[in-house]
């Protein structure tokens, strides 16, 4: 079998199943044209996570900081959904139980008309208050354009990305949900994540200690790939549109 080629099994249990979850990572968004994290021109290669991606880099330096994040919100803005994204709003629309579990904060599956999406890292288009929490304005974004702190109209507390730092707590309704789909799930893919980032990298070997047939599709294997039933290694934009395709055929 080709090594991007996938199993007869995994399409039968896809059309099988009545219940399925999906974990994607920041490789699904790659051929959108958004840098992953680790990869070779990663967007941590230019800048150091430690840097950037917690509250003490942050606290220190929060200009820098908003700044990166507007850039990477406006790249997220200029790209669009691609045919990974869109085979996985195709699935969900097929299947009775679907859970699309993302560490993105790209906003694109909700873009190419996923909805049941549970967002574990947050959401780079929100921004809120760190003392107030109050959901930021466009306005009060605006001072980040003249190189001054984007500050809380009402109490003037940093305006901070509504994104999960390291050493930050993930929404708690997401990881409940989350862990939820996955003990529940008949079928687990594994999409364009390295794995290595905890909690979201236990939840696919939660859905196999819970009885989930669990793929993985990625362009080189995760940390979690020996763990797994079945490893699909290529683009997920190629992989996801065949596979969704034979399982719609088998369906019919
Ligand atoms: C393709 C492709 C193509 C490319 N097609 N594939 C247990 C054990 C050890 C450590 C911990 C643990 N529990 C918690 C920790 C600490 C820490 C952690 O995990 N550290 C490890 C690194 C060791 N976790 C946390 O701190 C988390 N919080 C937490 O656990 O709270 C409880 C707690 C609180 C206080 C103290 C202790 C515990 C929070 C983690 C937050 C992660 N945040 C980030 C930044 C989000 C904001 C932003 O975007 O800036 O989330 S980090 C970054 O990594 C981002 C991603 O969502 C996340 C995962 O990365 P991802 O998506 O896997 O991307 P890559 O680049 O790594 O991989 C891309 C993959 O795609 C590769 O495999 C490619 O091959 C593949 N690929 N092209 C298919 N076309
Ligand atoms: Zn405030």
């Amino acid at each position: 079998m080709p090594e991007s080629a996938f199993s007869d099994t995994l399409v039968s249990r896809l059309a099988r199943a009545r219940r399925i979850a999906v974990l994607t990572g920041a490789g699904i968004s790659a051929e959108s044209g958004i840098p992953t994290f680790r990869d070779p021109g990663g967007l941590w290669q230019q800048f150091k996570p430690e840097e950037l991606a917690n509250i003490r880099a942050f606290l220190r330096n929060p200009v820098l900081v908003q700044g990166w994040y507007t850039h990477r919100r406006s790249i997220a803005a200029e790209t669009q959904p691609n045919p990974g994204h869109y085979a996985l709003a195709k699935l969900e629309a097929i299947v009775p139980g679907f859970t699309l579990i993302t560490q993105n904060v790209d906003n694109l599956h909700l873009r190419a008309g996923s909805r049941n999406v549970v967002e574990l890292h947050g959401n780079i288009t929100h921004n809120y208050c760190i003392d107030c929490q109050k959901e930021a304005t466009e306005e009060e974004m605006h001072a980040i354009a003249v190189g001054e702190p984007a500050r809380c109209g009402d109490c003037s507390g940093y305006i901070r990305p509504g994104v999960v730092w390291f050493g930050e707590m993930l929404p708690e309704e997401a990881v409940d949900e989350a862990y939820e789909a996955a003990r529940d799930a008949e079928v687990f893919l594994s999409i364009g994540t390295s794995a290595v980032v905890y909690p979201a990298a236990g939840i696919p070997l939660l859905a196999k200690e819970h009885g989930a047939y669990v793929a993985e599709i990625n362009t080189e294997r995760s940390a979690i790939a020996d763990e797994v039933d079945e490893v699909i290694l290529g683009p997920s934009g190629d992989v996801l549109p065949r596979l969704i395709e034979a399982v719609r055929a088998l369906k019919r």
